[in-house]
């Protein structure tokens, strides 16, 4: 199990917080994801078969840029 943190200055609401925690909650591998909206950031909790990358491109999916993973 595996624990990162995402940072996705362009989350700034409730409806962000959604539709990323949805996405990610997609991908194959991924345990938890909460998104936090005063930080701006992504905690991740995942496994195999995921990847950061995985995570990366599920928020890039949304339209978001991940600054830092
Ligand atoms: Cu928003």
């Amino acid at each position: 199990m595996t624990e990162t943190t995402l940072s996705v200055p362009d989350i700034h609401c409730n409806h962000c917080k959604m539709s990323l925690e949805g996405a990610l909650g997609k991908v194959a591998g991924v345990k938890q994801a909460t998104v936090d909206v005063p930080s701006a950031t992504i905690a991740v909790t995942f496994d195999t078969p995921a990847t950061v990358d995985d995570l990366v491109a599920a928020v890039e999916g949304q339209g978001y840029q991940v600054t830092k993973g």
